[in-house]
């Protein structure tokens, strides 16, 4: 637990007992508005509890069950803190997931997360996985450095290809691990100086200023006061002594445009989000100097303790640039999670901005999110990324159509015109309830984390879809379905091998939307399994061995296999013998 947040872990604990959400949602409301700067910078505080020391916790006894997926013809979901078996851990809990994404072989990708071994422990460490499929498939061997507590996981890469993994200790000291061989080993730690709620970004311009390494953090948890920024001109070797970024913004990140120019985006008071720009960060022998400080007005403010999310934020601060050569060339964009002080009153909305001229001013924000005005429907972890062809990718978890206040749904959006017009709202999740599976800290992490090619959006996030807080990839084809890619039937259903062996798969395609259903039955009608039952967009392959709901072979004969879509049927034969 946050020691800081103890006195409000009562008042949440108490209400959750009395069951009155509209209490705890009134609350949580006052909770917010009555904090000041001072108030939030200390908010957030990653400190290991002494209460909680590292225990080394036996994984082959904890049990298991099968990962998450699922897939569509417009994205696919894997779950990532998966065994070497490619199953789910149960009892573990993973968040605040960070990627980075091999551009020179985009079927390499690293996460990082913040790993609790045991949901009964906050204890926390570095960990890490690794896909060489382009994520259809992720490996996790461990975390990064046994036994140290390690928070606030960022991931980035380079133009070459290498990664870079800054991770936050006790201490409040940064280390950056890299990865500069094209494997997937991480070399030893680089002292990073550092402080908590870190950012980080590499220079991938091409510019004089490109490998540079850039983070940025909260000034009132930082190990080099009053400095709060430092840079790395020697990919990652060393770093230099911290400065400062006008006026010590918080809980954002940094960007790097086309010039090599490097942007931040931090909270600076209750209706501000102010954006410094460097001219002078690409220049190794130059002091980084802040030439360009501006505001912008998302109409709402960064904040934190949300009843989504009750020890983390709402959402951080996003800010990328179009570092194309199209018509948006140049472009600025800030985007964040925010409670609303301008406007209907609403507990979080995504709001996004546009500068045209070098960030030196912004125009007036866009909601994002597409529910009913000021119904306070919650839409946090509101994350952007601007992909290399100046394409705008929009992710954030929606309360919307929540029946308990958390709920939460993961929706898409894109923008390939500058933001002036948006893709539909896209829906990529089933919804679930965030508050499931807290490892000793009510929270699903701080943030999730997203990098955007020409083809693809790629994000790491969290939910607890598998019944426990685990991590997640998922790749977006942001593509607006033609009407005939969507069809409202089952398809192409088949059986084989047939009769069934241990290879034997089910293969059909669902309908787009609405849950399907594949059950066994016995010849004389009675339910013996059930294969699936979620929604089941596009093609599906579904492994059955000839088994019950208790994974016991059945008896020799005919079983039929339902497909079921709402009033839609199909239904197979098989022989099991
Ligand atoms: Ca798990
Ligand atoms: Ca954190
Ligand atoms: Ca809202």
């Amino acid at each position: 637990m946050d020691r800081t947040n103890a006195h409000y872990f009562v008042n949440l604990k108490t209400m959750k007992l009395i069951n009155t959400l509209l209490c705890c949602t009134l609350l949580c409301s006052t909770f917010v508005f009555a904090q000041e700067d001072s108030d939030l910078r200390n908010f957030h505080k990653e400190e290991a509890d002494p209460a909680y020391p590292y225990v080394v916790v036996d994984k082959s006894k904890q049990k298991r069950s099968a990962a998450y997926k699922v897939r569509n013809s417009s994205f696919f979901t894997t779950q990532v803190n998966v065994d070497a078996a490619g199953n789910n851990i149960i009892g573990d809990a993973g968040n605040e997931p960070s990627l980075a994404i091999d551009p020179t072989n985009p079927d390499r990708i690293v996460i990082g997360w913040r790993q609790f071994d045991d949901i009964a422990s906050s204890f926390r460490q570095a960990g890490y996985g690794f896909s060489l499929d382009g994520g259809q498939t992720f490996t996790f061997p461990g975390v990064l450095d046994p036994g140290v507590f390690r928070s606030d996981p960022v991931l980035d890469f380079d133009s070459d290809g290498n990664f870079y993994y800054n991770s936050l200790k006790d201490t409040f000291e940064c280390d950056v691990y890299a990865i500069q061989n094209g494997g997937v080993v991480w070399g030893a730690p680089v002292p990073a100086r550092g402080g908590d709620k870190q950012w980080m970004r590499v220079d991938r311009s091409g510019s004089s200023g490109d490998t540079h390494n850039y983070s940025y953090w909260n000034v009132s948890f930082t190990t080099c006061a009053p400095g709060a920024f430092t840079r790395s001109t020697d990919e990652g070797a060393s770093f230099e002594n911290c400065t400062n970024i006008p006026n010590d913004p918080f809980w954002g990140t940094l960007a790097v445009d086309a010039n090599g120019d490097l942007y931040t985006v931090g909270r600076l008071g209750s209706n501000v989000i102010q954006v410094a720009k460097s001219t002078t960060a690409k220049d190794a022998g130059a002091a980084v100097t802040w030439d360009q400080v501006s505001t912008v007005n998302l109409e709402g403010a960064l904040t934190a303790g949300a009843v989504v999310n009750p020890s983390g934020l709402l959402g951080q601060a996003w800010i990328d640039t179009d570092n194309s050569t199209g018509p948006g060339s140049g472009n600025v964009y800030v985007l964040a999670s925010v409670i609303r002080t301008t406007g209907p009153a609403d507990a979080g909305d995504v709001m996004f901005s546009r500068s045209t001229d070098g960030g030196n001013t912004f125009e007036p924000a866009v909601r994002i999110n597409q529910d009913n005005v000021g119904n306070d429907a919650i839409q946090w972890f509101g994350t952007m990324s601007v992909a290399p062809n100046g394409r705008i990718d929009v992710i954030w978890l929606d309360t919307r159509d929540a029946t308990n206040t958390v709920d939460s749904v993961l929706y898409y959006r894109f923008s390939e015109d500058q933001g002036t017009t948006w893709s539909d709202e896209e829906v990529l999740s089933n919804s679930f309830d965030p508050t499931v599976g807290y490892p000793i800290q009510m929270k699903m992490g701080d943030y999730f984390d997203m990098k955007s090619d020409n083809n693809f959006a790629h994000i790491a996030w969290a939910n607890t879809l598998n019944g426990g807080q685990d991590v997640y990839y998922t790749r977006i084809s942001p593509s607006i379905l033609a009407a005939e890619d969507i069809s409202e039937t089952i398809t192409g259903a088949i059986i084989s091998p047939n009769p069934i062996d241990a290879n034997s798969v089910i293969s059909f395609s669902g309908p787009l939307t609405g849950k399907t259903t594949v059950s066994v039955y016995d010849v004389l009608g009675k339910k013996v399994n059930v294969l699936y039952d979620d929604i089941a967009a596009g093609p599906q392959r579904i492994k059955w061995i000839g088994t019950n709901a208790s994974a016991e072979k059945l008896t020799d004969g005919v079983y039929f296999i339902t497909i079921e879509n709402g009033s839609n049927q199909t239904v197979l034969k098989a022989i099991v013998q």
